[in-house]
This record gives C-alpha cells, structure tokens and sequence, in this order.
C-alpha cells in the first residue's frame, strides 16, 4: 500500500469545523461520510480520524495517527510523548481561575486553603505548585461553572472564551493560567514517507494561514504621488506599478496585513490615492 498520512481530528465539538476548513483550504477534499470514524481525501494520501479531542494525543503518542489536531489545553493536561508541530490559529481560549462576583480576590494566594473545582487538575496542580499554595483539587467531568454556586468549591478553574458563562454564573475571571489555540501534533518519530507528506501539508498550512492575514489591495494614483503611495504599501517584495489609459495616473498593486488595513487606507486616502480596491486571497507562497 502507498505511503499515507492519517491525522486525527475532533468528531463532534468546537474544533470539528475549523479543522475540517483548514483541510479544505489546504486543497484536501475529503470522502463523503464525516459521521463515520474515518474517512479519506479523493487527491491528498491523507486518511482522517474522527475522534474525542482529549482521545488525540493518545493515539498520536501511540503511532495509530501520524499527526491529529487539538488545543493546547488538552495537550498540556494529558502530558503524552508527542510534539507541536504548528499553531493553528482557530479554538483560541484562555484557562483561567474564577471566584464569585463578590468574593475577594487580590492574588494567587486569596486560593490558599481553598477548594478548587476544575477539569483540568494536572495543570491546576502545576499552577499551585508554582505559586507555592496549598489547596483542594476538586477535579469533575464537566460544568464546573455550578460548583461554587452549589456549594462544591470556593473557586474554579475552566476554560474562558467570551466569558459569558462565568457571568451567567455569577462568577469574575481573576486570573489566567495558560492561553491555548488548536495545534497540529505530530508523532516525535515520523517514517520518511509521512515526514515527507507532513511537509507538504504544513507547506499548505502555512501559505493558508498567511493568505487570511493578507489582503490585496489595488488602486489609482496620480503620479506626482507615487513615491509618497508606494513607501505606505511594502508588497511582497515592492508594489507592482502600472501606467493608466489616462496620462498622469498609475495603477499600484500591492499586499497590505490585516492588522496595519485600516491604518494604512486612510493614509493613502490622504495622500491622494483613488478606487481604492482590497480582495483577499485565497493561497499565499513566499
Ligand atoms: O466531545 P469532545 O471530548 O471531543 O469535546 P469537548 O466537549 O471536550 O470539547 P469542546 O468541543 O467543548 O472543546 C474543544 C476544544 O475547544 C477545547 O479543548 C479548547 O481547546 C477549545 N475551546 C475554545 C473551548 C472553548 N473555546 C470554550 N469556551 N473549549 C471549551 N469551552 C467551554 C468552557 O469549558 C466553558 O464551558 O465554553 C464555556 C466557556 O465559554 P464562554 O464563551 O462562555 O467563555
Ligand atoms: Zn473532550
């Protein structure tokens, strides 16, 4: 049988769709049937499991998937023999400590003494430890939110996105242990075979995620102008400048970061430039 790589991604949950469009973006196309326990791409040798997030590391650790995708809170907490291969940008929470609204907090050390509700007890025992407090881990399977307000613990420890179910509960994010984003892991020892196809992948992945951070951007520029334009707008290398039908004016091409976008369109609003257009695009090779 040819060489394949088989990655592991979450069935159902917050990082299924994420992870699906990224495979997508990246060019895979994938077999009908993602409510099976696996499927395989029509034009990548990728063959994908559908598993539970924290299930992940597992088999990565133990070679029955190359490489699988899952967020770093999950993979700090499980400790498994396996190695980040990238950030990926998508599943962004924060793991963090919460206390009643009107509790006092003024530090770490309001915990000592204290009961502590969390899913995550081998990173919240870290946390301790390094802060040198004793407390009661108190570790549950799931809403941890009800566990002060039932009396179960004076505090908690979950992940936070919006903050909405700290609020609804009652609870105030005092402070934050560990920031996490879905990652691609990979197996520490890969055969010659999926090395070389994880490298194509991550190939993709990369030119992927730069494009989403990246616009196009096109416009008119009356020529006297063009220098004062063109140090607004780095490019790749430098904007692409062609002469318009019309005599004095230019059309400049060029790739502007998201971040800087609106910075910089006013800026060159100012300096006179005209039309301006801003596209995004789909794939970017550097
Ligand atoms: O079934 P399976 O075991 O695969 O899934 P799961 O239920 O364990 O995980 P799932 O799908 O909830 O989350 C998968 C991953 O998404 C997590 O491991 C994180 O890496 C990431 N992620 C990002 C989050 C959140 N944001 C998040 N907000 N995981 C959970 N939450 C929960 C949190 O536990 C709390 O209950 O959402 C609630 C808080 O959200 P806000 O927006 O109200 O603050
Ligand atoms: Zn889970």
């Amino acid at each position: 049988m040819s060489t394949r790589l088989r990655i592991a991604i979450q069935k159902s949950g917050r990082l299924h769709d994420d992870s699906l469009k990224l495979l997508k973006d990246c060019g895979i196309d994938l077999k009908n049937g993602i409510n099976k326990l696996k499927t395989e791409a029509d034009n990548f040798p990728l063959e994908v499991f559908f598993l539970r997030d924290d299930d992940i590391p597992e088999y990565v650790e133990d070679a029955v998937a190359d490489i699988g995708i899952v967020g770093e809170n999950v993979i700090y907490e499980k400790n498994r023999a396996i190695t980040i291969s990238e950030k990926l940008g998508f599943g962004k929470c924060r793991l963090s400590v919460a206390v009643g609204r009107n509790e006092i907090y003024t530090g770490h050390q309001s915990l000592q003494n204290k009961k502590i509700a969390t899913t995550y007890p081998i990173l919240v025992e870290r946390f301790l430890k390094e802060k040198n407090i004793s407390a009661e881990i108190h570790e549950i399977s799931g809403s941890v939110e009800i566990a002060p307000g039932i009396g179960l613990a004076d505090a908690i420890v979950d992940l936070v996105s919006s903050g909405s179910t700290l609020f609804m509960n009652g609870l105030r994010e005092v402070e934050t242990i560990l920031h996490s984003e879905a990652v691609l892991i990979r197996h520490p020892e890969l055969g010659a075979g999926q090395q070389h196809l994880l490298e194509k992948l991550l190939f993709r992945i990369r030119s992927v995620r730069k494009a989403r951070h990246t616009k196009y951007i096109l416009l008119n520029a009356p020529n006297e102008k063009l220098k004062e334009i063109i140090a607004l707008l780095p490019g790749m290398k430098s904007p692409t400048v062609l002469p318009l039908a019309e005599a004095g004016w230019s059309s400049v091409h060029s790739v502007v970061n998201e971040n800087d976008f609106w910075e910089i369109i006013e800026k060159l609003k100012s300096a006179g430039a005209q039309g301006i257009l801003v596209v995004p695009i789909e794939k970017m090779i550097l």
